[in-house]
């Protein structure tokens, strides 16, 4: 992290909106860190002797969510031992509970520049996450049984902190029910600040 306070964009929607796609091209084109939460998570619970890699995997297969001390901390160290300024943080804050820790914990540390709200119907994006596991994903949560519950906990947890932020108008929405390079081109619209 640098020395300055780091830039942060959230990047939020349903499971399989697209929000892994669209932060490639981000980092491509705009040359932002990429930090995506579940990545961040899944890589913690397979560490060898994890302390919490039982807990991560049933939270993933249920569709639920981590504790916030676990992803949070995951995200500010890999925040801390990054040069860079810029910050893209796909997949959260996806419930209260992520946003309270966030607050209390990177509040004071980090601009939050807006949200990137990738809106795309329900049944295109558990389309989208059923071919990807179809396909060989190996994630243990492209199954129909987990996206139901990935679906429920994003309209019931996540939803309202995509309301809370566009209450504060920091919510920038494209529709992501469209092909990948049209769906970049309104994410550029909202990227043209920063200029690599
Ligand atoms: N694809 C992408 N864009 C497309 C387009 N425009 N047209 C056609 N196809 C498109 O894309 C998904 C698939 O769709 C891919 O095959 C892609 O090629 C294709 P992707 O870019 O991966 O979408 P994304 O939104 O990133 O989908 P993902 O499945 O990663 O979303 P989730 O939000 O469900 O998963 P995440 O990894 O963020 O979280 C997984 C779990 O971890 C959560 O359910 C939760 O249990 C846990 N978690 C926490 O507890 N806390 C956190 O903070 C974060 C995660
Ligand atoms: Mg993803």
């Amino acid at each position: 992290m640098s020395a300055s306070k780091p830039n942060v964009v959230f990047v939020l929607g349903g499971p399989g909106a697209g929000k892994g796609t669209q932060c490639a091209n981000i980092v491509k084109t705009f040359g932002f860190v990429h930090l995506s939460a579940g990545d961040l998570l899944r890589e913690e619970r397979s560490k060898p002797g994890s302390e919490f890699g039982e807990l991560i995997e049933k939270h993933i297969r249920d569709g639920t969510i981590v504790p916030v001390e676990i992803t949070c901390s995951l995200l500010e160290n890999a925040m801390t031992k990054n040069e860079k300024n810029n910050f893209l943080i796909d997949g959260f804050p996806r419930n209260q509970d992520n946003l309270d820790g966030w607050t209390r914990q990177m509040g004071d540390k980090v601009n939050v520049h807006f949200v990137l709200f990738l809106e795309a119907p329900e049944d295109i994006c558990v389309n989208r996450c059923l071919s990807r596991g179809q396909a060989g994903s190996g994630r243990s949560d492209d199954n129909p049984e987990s996206l139901k519950k990935r679906v429920v906990t994003y309209n019931n947890d996540t939803m309202p902190i995509i309301s809370h932020f566009d209450k504060l108008s920091l919510v920038r929405k494209v529709d992501a029910a469209k092909g990948t390079e049209e769906v970049f081109d309104q994410v550029k619209e909202h990227f043209k600040g920063f200029v690599e």
